[in-house]
């Protein structure tokens, strides 16, 4: 299987599971699990040839592990960055490191002085262990400033953490007095 299906693949599956899954006729369960019948099913009536084996590939080699099947193998969902309504995933809250970094781009600073990290269209605000992850997130956006967001503090004043599945940081918005840049 090519590099290129996995990737195309990849990003389907992240516009259908965390965002739109009306567009191919899909629905998502509260906690983000979709029939794998289903999603093949609807992504066939948009003409996207997609077959289980694909699916498990896609899984299996992600680099940011975003998805994950149910223990019987037939339901899929991703495990974070959901901006879709309908999904309210149940996460446990946890203590995070004293610091974790969220990157972004220099031209958001002034905004993200004012109002804080805020999760825009997502369900959270997106955070990272290490700064290099911070980075590469940051540098989708244009020319990347890390921000380390002081956990201690946060914790202090009631706001609450918790982990994905894969690893990411998520808090509901970081105000921008527990901010600095890197
Ligand atoms: C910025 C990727 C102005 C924020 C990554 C970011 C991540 C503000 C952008 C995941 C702001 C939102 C999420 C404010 C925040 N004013 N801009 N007050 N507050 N922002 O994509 O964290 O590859 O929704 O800094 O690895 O960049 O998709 O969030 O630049 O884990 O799996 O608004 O997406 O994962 O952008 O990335 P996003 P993010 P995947």
């Amino acid at each position: 299987m090519s590099k290129k299906l996995l990737d195309d693949t990849s990003k389907f599956l992240s516009y259908v599971l965390r965002h739109e899954p009306q567009a191919i006729g899909l629905t998502l369960n509260t906690q983000g699990w979709a029939s794998i019948a289903e999603l093949i099913a609807g992504a066939a009536r948009d003409g996207r040839s997609l077959t289980h084996e694909l699916i498990g590939q896609v899984v299996g080699t992600n680099e940011k592990k975003r998805f994950a099947l149910s223990e019987d193998g037939q339901r899929i969902r991703a495990i974070q960055g959901h901006s879709n309504t309908g999904v309210q995933l149940q996460l446990d809250e946890k203590q995070p490191p004293a610091i974790l970094y969220h990157g972004t781009a220099t031209r958001f600073l002034e905004s993200i002085n004012d109002k804080g990290l805020i999760p825009g269209s997502r369900h959270h605000v997106h955070l990272s262990e290490r700064v290099e992850t911070a980075t590469e997130v940051g540098q989708r956006y244009g020319k990347v400033v890390v921000l380390k967001v002081d956990t201690p503090k946060m914790l202090a004043e009631g706001f609450k953490f918790y982990q994905a599945e894969n690893g990411v940081w998520l808090t509901d918005q970081v105000p921008a007095q527990f901010l600095e840049t890197l």
